[in-house]
């Protein structure tokens, strides 16, 4: 492996693999407890071409587009909300709150034209609230800004304050131009803010229920929250709040009142997590849903960190009953996916999440990378005392959380949340994605280009390749077939029993599909076309 990088990285001028050669890592252990160290959350080299996208991605379309009942408003050209306007294939269920509001279905902008960027485009902004606000009688609406926006000064936090006692209900804005941060990354943590700022804890009421949680890090694309919902009630566990797949204004207002909060992807939520910790004592656990085993721990654990007799045996009831289909399925599809090899780059915490699905398919992930995810993602969260703080992250507002004074009430003994154990689980950690890869045979690497892509596909002729609509193509003209880990294609539900199963089909379907074999690259038709390229 090493060698293989080394000649990837040898086409770049020095100074470019100098720096690509610290985000292009083989898997290898340092010591005991930690990972070769891989560079992350770091500027994208002018001229390469990344997938990444922008802060506005990550603030608009990531955290808060999947809220149903919230206008979103997007402060900027028409371009900017058209295109993060439910691309992500995430689903909602209005029949569970009362009013039944589903604004997901719209795109709001305020279309700035040449006019606003010149003459400024606050004016615009105030009408475009009055109008949606008019038309809809919404409980909320959130402003995004664009690039823009924040080039030519408009003060969206003004025109927002301003509109909000005009009108009575919240109304806030987010400081998420494009090009703040280095990637969608820095746009998880401004939504994350805003939500606890403007929308957490605005609901004291308490619901029924035993064990009550919520799902950080959840965005029901393709269906993958309504499954995990089906069996936590299967389980008698109560989802309070989702964020943000199939969630609503109220049920965020009231989600301080859980006891647990469950991270599924920790890339995009951590903030809030921690947050909800200082401020309302209530500790957070990672979990995930992705995998039949990954779901049985998690479930475990969950029951494990309660502690009840009767949860514990509830849990092994729906494991036990739920195993059965997904043992058949698995032995299934080994017969003719054992062995295989994956390759996936997704934006973050999926190409960990997926490698669990491939192995339980006898497949192994040869290279695995994030787009925008931290070192704590790759590396373990014991790394994060050592990751630095440049500019770029230092632009990015850490609010300073207090307990509050009425309604901090730590879920459980206060020595036990400070040691983050709670009978025997242990609380707010996450050991990343190199802890599940082999050693030494496997790759991480971050902001992947698209040359070491194609480089990467041509040394090691994956059976299948996981990524996005960016690179779909470009992997298909090579003969292979490609599944999106993002928007799944039109596929899903992948997430816990019933979606195993269903991934299991759906890859194993593609992988053993014939019509691959028939696909002839015009260079591989027209040899000269691969002359013409090599004597560049
Ligand atoms: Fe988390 Fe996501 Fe992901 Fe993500 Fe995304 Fe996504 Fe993703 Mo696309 S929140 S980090 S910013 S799991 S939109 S649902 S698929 S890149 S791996
Ligand atoms: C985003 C959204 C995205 C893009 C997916 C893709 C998604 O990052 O802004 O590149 O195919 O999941 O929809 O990650």
């Amino acid at each position: 492996p090493e060698s293989v990088k080394t000649e990837i990285l040898a086409k770049y001028p020095p100074k470019v693999a100098r720096k690509r050669s610290k985000h292009f890592v083989v898997n290898k252990k340092k010591d005991e407890k930690s990972y070769e160290e891989i560079q992350a959350n770091v500027r994208t080299i002018p001229g390469i071409i990344s997938q990444r996208g922008c802060c506005y991605a990550g603030c608009k379309g990531v955290v808060m587009g999947p809220t149903r009942d919230i206008i979103n408003l997007t402060h900027g050209p028409v371009g900017c909300g058209f295109y993060s306007w439910l691309t992500r294939r995430n689903q909602t269920d209005p029949s569970t709150t009362p009013d039944g509001d589903n604004f997901m279905t719209y795109c709001f902008t305020t279309d700035m034209q040449e006019r606003e960027i010149v003459f400024g485009g606050e004016k615009k902004l105030r009408q475009a609230i009055q109008e949606a606000y008019d038309t809809f009688k919404p409980k909320m609406i959130s402003v995004f800004s664009t690039c823009p926006v924040g080039l030519i000064g408009d003060d969206v936090h003004a025109v927002t304050r301003e509109m909000q006692k005009k009108l009575g209900i919240t109304i806030f804005g987010f400081s998420c131009e494009g090009y703040k941060g280095v990637s969608q990354s820095a746009g998880h943590h401004v939504a994350n803010n805003g939500l606890f700022q403007h929308v957490i804890g605005k609901d004291d009421t308490v619901q029924e229920g035993e064990y009550k949680v919520n799902l950080l890090g959840e965005y029901n694309i393709g269906g993958d929250e309504f499954i995990i919902d089906e069996l936590f009630e299967k389980c008698g566990i109560k989802i309070i709040s989702t964020f943000s797949g199939n969630s609503s204004v109220d049920h965020f207002q009231n989600s301080h009142t859980a006891d647990l909060n469950l991270i599924m992807c920790h890339r995009s939520i951590n903030y809030v997590a921690d947050m909800m910790e200082e401020k309302y004592g209530i500790p957070w656990m990672k979990i995930n849903f992705l995998g039949a085993n990954a779901t049985s721990a998690s479930l475990r654990k969950i029951a494990q960190y309660y502690g009840d007799q009767k949860l514990i045996d509830r849990v092994e009831e729906v494991i036990a009953e739920e195993m059965v289909a997904v043992e058949k399925a698995q032995a299934d599809v080994r017969s003719r996916l054992e062995g295989k090899l994956a390759m996936m780059f997704v934006g973050g915490s999926r190409a960990h999440h997926y490698q669990e699905l491939f192995n339980e398919m006898g497949m192994q992930t040869i290279a695995a990378g994030y787009e925008f995810a931290h070192r704590d993602d790759y590396e373990g969260r014991n790394v994060l005392p050592t990751i630095k703080v440049d500019a770029d992250s230092r632009n990015i507002e850490e609010l300073e959380v207090k307990k509050d004074p009425e309604r901090y009430n730590p879920r459980i003994p206060e020595d036990e949340l400070a040691a983050g154990v709670r009978n025997g689980i242990e609380l707010k950690a996450y050991d990343g994605m190199m802890a599940d890869m082999e050693e030494n045979v496997t790759y991480a690497i971050d902001d992947i280009s698209q040359y070491e892509t194609e480089k990467m596909i041509e040394i090691y002729k994956p059976d299948i390749f996981c990524a996005g609509i960016k690179e779909k193509y470009m992997v298909q003209k090579h003969g292979m077939p490609m599944k999106q880990l993002h928007s799944y294609d039109s596929g899903g539900p992948y997430a816990a029993y019933k979606g195993a199963i269903n991934f299991y089909c759906e890859i194993d379907r593609m992988i053993n599909s014939k019509v691959w074999k028939h696909i002839r690259a015009p260079w591989e038709e027209n040899p000269q076309l691969a002359a013409m390229y090599a004597n560049e």
